[in-house]
Parts: C-alpha cells; sequence; structure tokens
C-alpha cells in the first residue's frame, strides 16, 4: 500500500498596483513540484482581490489537503525575508486591489476574533536562514491589504479545524526582485535565486521543527 501523499501549500500572488511582476509568484513557481521530507510543494497563484483570493486559498486547501501551508507575498521596501508573526481581522486598503476595491477598517473575516499568530517556527526560521547566509527577521505586522487578508482568513481556517498542530500555516514577505528596485531607486531587493533557496530553508525548517527555539526578535517600535 503506498503512503497517502504528502502536500505544502505555497502560494504566491499575482502582480499588483501596476508591476508587472510579482516575486511571491515567481518563487512560489519556481519550487513547484521541489520534494523535501517527502512533501511535495504545490504552487497556486492567487489574485490581488479581497473575497475572491480567500475562494482560490479554500479550492486549493480543498485539492492539495496539505500538511503546511504557506503564503507568500510582496512587502516591496522590505531588505529580508520576513515570515510574519500576526494576522489581524481588518482590511484597510491604501491602493484599490486589481479589482477596484478599496476597503476601509472592513474584517476580513466578519464575527472572527481580532488576530491569530502563524504556528510556523519563525525564530527557528529566522535562526536557519541566517546560517545559511540568508537575510531574514520576524515581522510583526503584514499591514491591512491583501496579504494580511490571506493570512488571516488561512488561519481562520486552520483554527477552525480543531487541530492547529495537524497543518501549520504563515505567511512570509519576501522583496522587491533587483529588476523592481531599478524602477524604484533607493528601494532594496533580492535576486529571485536567493528568494528561492530561502523558501527552501523555510519550507524544510517548518516541516523538521517541531517546537519552536526561544529567541528574541521583539521590537522596541
Ligand atoms: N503584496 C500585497 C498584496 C499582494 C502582495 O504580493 C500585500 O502585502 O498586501
Amino acid at each position: 500500500m503506498s503512503e497517502p501523499a504528502v502536500n505544502v501549500l505555497l502560494t504566491g500572488f499575482e502582480p499588483f498596483d501596476k508591476d508587472p511582476v510579482n516575486p511571491s509568484w515567481e518563487v512560489a513557481r519556481a519550487l513547484d513540484g521541489w520534494v523535501c521530507e517527502g512533501a511535495t510543494v504545490r504552487a497556486v497563484q492567487l489574485p490581488c482581490v479581497f473575497g475572491k483570493a480567500i475562494e482560490q486559498l479554500d479550492a486549493a486547501l480543498l485539492q492539495w489537503q496539505p500538511t503546511l501551508v504557506i503564503s507568500l507575498g510582496l512587502a516591496g521596501g522590505r531588505v529580508d525575508i520576513t515570515p510574519e508573526r500576526v494576522a489581524i481581522n481588518m482590511d484597510d486598503a491604501r491602493i484599490p486591489d486589481n479589482g477596484g476595491q478599496q476597503p476601509v477598517d472592513a474584517p476580513a473575516v466578519s464575527g472572527g476574533p481580532a488576530a491569530y499568530f502563524s504556528t510556523l517556527p519563525l525564530k527557528a526560521i529566522v535562526r536557519d536562514l541566517r546560517a545559511q547566509g540568508l537575510p531574514a527577521s520576524v515581522s510583526n505586522t503584514a499591514g491591512t491589504f491583501v496579504c494580511n487578508h490571506i493570512f488571516y482568513a488561512l488561519m481562520h481556517r486552520l483554527a477552525k479545524r480543531g487541530d492547529p498542530s495537524r497543518t501549520r500555516g504563515g505567511f512570509v514577505h519576501v522583496p522587491y526582485l533587483p529588476e523592481q528596485a531599478a524602477r524604484n531607486p533607493g528601494a532594496p531587493s533580492m535576486a529571485l535565486a536567493t528568494q528561492v533557496q530561502a523558501l527552501r530553508v523555510l519550507i524544510e525548517t517548518a516541516l523538521t521543527v517541531k517546537n519552536d527555539v526561544r529567541e528574541t526578535a521583539g521590537q522596541l517600535h
């Protein structure tokens, strides 16, 4: 008898804000089919549209029944790979999404709790990335746009299953690609190959480290 397939769902977003490329999707699709610790990465692109992104996430969760879910998004201006600590139940869009919606102070999931924490081993991830020469830090805000929206919806769904340790999930923001920084002079960037390597390390750590390490990654402000 063959073992049931073990899948890692890795989502990335389509380009937004008139940008022709989104590194989050470039990284995800580069890893589609990669096998790590016996688990196969399944890359799915999400629309940068409030609501519709959640529908497509739900379809992907149903299709792949993943044991680990990592959603990626671009945070232009960040200097490193940033696993997010917390998703808040708040849509407050500074710019319209790709469908022209611009919610202000609306819940991501109506009636949901204020926030959820990532269930990824954040500190171990940052430790392992840095040890491999890959810049990373924990972020304490995923913003209030579509990335935080999908992060919140993901954690709400995993929490409602009642066994948060069975399917781990979280969100990771990635920096601009060099070509994007060239269009935004002065902005920091990271090459695609480096971002892809960082996600390889991150997925392996998320699959193998059951209990996070105790190390500070706090910020004073
Ligand atoms: N970044 C945006 C939405 C899509 C993406 O890649 C964000 O940080 O909300």
